[in-house]
């Protein structure tokens, strides 16, 4: 890394000799492309460019910037964009990917904050947080991405603030053992729960952040629904013991006690209570049915990690 501000005077040779690459997925982003690598250059050594099927001009303006440009041949979403810079990282050998979007809603000044955590060593994962920064976020956002937060943290061992920031920086263990297949949005949570599993070090820092640039080109609220049953989906592979145990076990004991209750019913009155009964075969069921989605999921889910890793 030859560029970068944070940089101290008894900086080590191996801070110094970091490559810093910054990674930009982008769509249809010809008006600000151009700012976001120009207020970028200083801080890197490398700009990758993900176009991901624009019908712009973004990946020409990336090109004549000096962006390396990766171009997919249609749209296949912000997931696989960033999938195809994670690659790329990998082959330019980077120590470093710093990834933020490229309609200018984040400030390429704060990559040396971000990338602080990973020179000294004390994280693999930086995220650029908006909920720790000075920002005015619309209220419907605050409220989509807590519950996002608040599914996404109750599984693992870190307590993210803002689990959906694009801004963030990676160290080389993150850029070589996180493999991303979700070809969407929730390819932000998809990573923090590979974190999770990989037991990779999280670190928040504080980004502002510019919501005036442009209309996203999802709506947020169908983005925002889609995000969070992707985020359930996740989890539910993540951790099927957890994720279809849990209520299974709920159901199978409402299951037992409502039985017992018509049992004793039964047993000092001679009338079996209908409605009480129907509840204990209900719940039962549903119980064995979570029971047997738990066990199948779990298998499968071990089999393709045994075949595939990670
Ligand atoms: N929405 C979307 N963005 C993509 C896609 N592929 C690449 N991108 C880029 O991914 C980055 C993030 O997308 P945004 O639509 O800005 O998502 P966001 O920041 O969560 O939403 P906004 O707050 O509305 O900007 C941008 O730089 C996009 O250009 C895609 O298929 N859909
Ligand atoms: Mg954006």
């Amino acid at each position: 890394m030859k560029k970068t501000a944070a940089v101290s005077n008894n900086t080590s040779d191996r801070i110094r000799n970091m490559k810093v690459v910054v990674g930009i997925p982008a769509l249809n982003e010809e008006r600000t492309i151009a700012t976001v690598i120009l207020k970028a250059k200083p801080h890197c050594d490398q700009i990758i460019v993900c176009d991901d099927g624009s019908s712009d001009m973004t990946a020409a303006i990336s090109e004549a910037l000096g962006a390396t440009v990766i171009k997919h041949p249609y749209n296949k979403g912000y997931g696989a964009a960033l999938d195809s810079i994670f690659s790329q990282a990998r082959a330019a050998k980077a120590d470093i990917l710093v990834t933020l979007d490229g309609d200018n809603q984040h400030d390429p000044a704060s990559i040396p904050a971000l990338i602080a955590p990973i020179m000294d060593d004390s994280a693999d994962i930086v995220i650029g947080s908006r909920f720790l920064g000075n920002n005015n976020i619309p209220n419907h956002r605050k409220v989509g991405i807590k519950i996002i937060n608040d599914v996404t943290n109750s599984t693992g061992d870190h307590d993210t603030t803002d689990t959906q920031s694009g801004f963030r920086a990676y160290g080389r263990k993150a850029i070589e053992s996180i493999k991303i297949t979700e070809m969407g949005m929730s390819a932000s949570t998809e990573i923090l729960l590979k974190a999770n599993s990989n037991k990779l070090r999280l670190k928040e820092v504080p980004v502002e952040i510019k919501y005036e640039t442009r209309p996203s080109p999802t709506g947020s609220v169908k983005q925002g629904s889609s995000v969070l049953l992707n985020t359930l989906k996740l989890i539910s592979i993540d951790r099927p013991l957890v994720f279809y145990g849990i209520p299974s076990m709920i159901f199978l004991g409402i299951g037992l006690v409502f039985g017992a209750w018509s049992a004793i019913s039964y047993a000092t009155d001679g009338v079996l209570p209908a409605s009480l009964a129907l509840i204990a075969i209900g719940s039962t069921l549903l119980g064995f049915l979570f029971f047997s989605l738990m066990m199948m999921i779990w298998v499968v889910v071990s089999v393709a990690r045994d075949k595939l890793g990670n």
